[in-house]
């Protein structure tokens, strides 16, 4: 199933349409504005960006990606923090470190901000970090490149590594991905996601090189996958707490799951995937032994299934949770949970379903299927959910347990109690209208937490 299917490949060239900006237009009144500090908020806003970044109901336009241009405020460097002492960017709010209230109370009296961290990068999709001890964050840019920048978000000018003459970047498409070993200290080695040339799936190997970045000649290909769609393409990679790599795939793109990948177990469209990356025989990577699958009843590489776009995913730290985020239809974004020590093989429900109810069909079948622990509609916030992380950093009490999110669209931060999540219905909490284009959250070595806008600029995330 990871060989290319020859079927006829659909290109999706379509100008953005209206529908997307009136969807994402959002609430007009929010009592719970939080201010942006630093002027961050952009009052022109996403839903006049164009870009649609990974869509919802609507395939996006190629190369409406932005460069910066569509959230200016952030202005230059001399913003930026010039310490990496954490006081440079806001001092923590010292705080009694015994009897802290319950995450849900916490929530309720939270005060999100955003603070300037880089700016001037191009359409970037993600922020991580290398488990180096170094403080270095890398930053994905869709087009291609890995930038680093250091504590202070002072951005290298030479990227770690330059993809971007096999990648095809612009509205989906482009470099996806990244996750570092969970001993790159010592190998060196890293994993790449990205659309090639002929807008298919690659997820990849790396290394680094004499000079210490990544050496674009070492390329081990793991899993390729023909895609027929430019949409819909996941890509988001992360090494679970049992070391294994973990592989977001969307249902391939069209709208509506076209050709059902979400419910086939014999497609790797629409799944979260597991491997293991060290080659296994012929095979360049391995199936770890209690994937739900390797028995039969679908392909190996199969972890969870019945996603449509699950863009991004994170594991908590402490409970080493698994939340994702999927990318809805037309009218709902929902959180998945995936609580640590439930075996693989949940059924997230797409298209069956679509957030918390049926998709098309008046009514369906719910049995079996794992519903969101956290949704919200079209016309509540947005049209596409980017996933975010429970926070377990240091800096900010007030955040601990606390999972945030957040709309491509709407620009919107939501936050909702993680342990209460666990237990059954929580009400999430929106706590924040960024006026970015929320690409993606990211998170540091240290555990504090990043929004990504693909506008060009990363915020620290802090709350009070
Ligand atoms: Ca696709």
């Amino acid at each position: 199933m990871l060989h290319p299917r020859h079927q006829p490949r659909l290109k999706f060239v379509v100008a953005i349409a209206a529908g997307i900006a009136v969807a994402c237009a959002g609430p007009s009144a929010s009592p719970t504005r939080v201010p942006v500090t630093s002027g961050a908020a952009s009052p022109s806003g996403p839903t006049t960006s164009g870009g649609s970044f990974p869509s919802a109901s609507t395939p996006a336009a190629p190369g409406t990606t932005g460069t910066g241009s569509a959230t200016p405020a952030t202005g230059e460097p001399s913003g930026l923090p010039t310490s990496s002492e954490p006081g440079a960017s806001g001092e923590p709010t010292p705080s009694a470190p015994v009897s802290q209230p319950p995450a849900s109370a916490r929530l309720a009296a939270l005060q999100l901000t955003l603070e300037p961290f880089a700016t001037g990068l191009d359409a970037p999709v993600f922020i991580g970090h290398a488990g180096d001890g170094s403080g270095t964050v890398y930053i994905v840019e869709q087009a291609g490149r890995v930038r680093t920048a250091s504590a202070d978000g002072t951005v290298a000018d030479t990227p770690f590594i330059d993809l971007s003459e096999r990648i095809s970047a612009g509205g989906e498409q482009g470099l996806l991905g990244l996750a570092f070993h969970p001993e790159f200290p010592e190998n060196g080695r890293f994993f790449v996601d990205y659309t090639n040339l002929d807008g298919d799936h690659q997820i990849s190997e790396f290394r680094i090189g004499a000079d210490g970045r990544g050496d674009p000649s070492s390329e081990r290909k793991l899993i390729f996958l023909d895609d027929f769609a430019g949409n819909h393409n996941g890509g988001m990679l992360a090494f679970g707490p049992d070391g294994h790599l973990y592989i977001a795939m969307g249902d391939g793109g069209g709208a509506g799951d076209p050709r059902r990948t979400g419910q086939d177990r014999n497609v790797l469209f629409g799944k979260i995937l597991r491997i293991a990356v060290d080659a296994d025989g012929d095979r360049p990577y391995g199936i770890p032994a209690d994937n739900p699958f390797v028995s039969g009843g679908g392909s190996p590489e199969i972890y969870d299934y019945g996603l449509r776009n699950p863009w991004r995913f994170s594991f908590d730290r402490a409970t080493k949770d698994l939340w994702i985020a999927d990318v809805g239809q037309g009218e709902y974004e929902e959180v998945d949970l995936h609580a640590a020590g439930v075996p693989g093989g949940l059924n997230f429900g797409w298209r069956v379903m679509e957030g918390p109810d049926c998709f098309e069909a008046p009514d369906c079948d719910a049995t079996g299927k794992t519903l969101p622990v956290a949704s919200y509609t079209h016309a509540e916030g947005g049209c596409s959910i980017s996933g975010g992380y429970v926070y377990r950093g240091e800096a900010w009490q007030m955040l601990e347990g606390i999972y945030l999110y957040g709309d491509y669209c709407s620009g919107i931060v939501w936050g909702l109690d993680a342990e209460g999540a666990g237990q059954g219905p929580v009400e999430p909490r929106k706590l924040l209208e960024t006026g970015e284009r929320i690409s993606s959250f990211g998170e540091d070595e240290s555990g504090e937490l990043y929004l990504v806008s693909l506008g060009g600029s990363i915020f620290r995330v802090t709350g009070r």
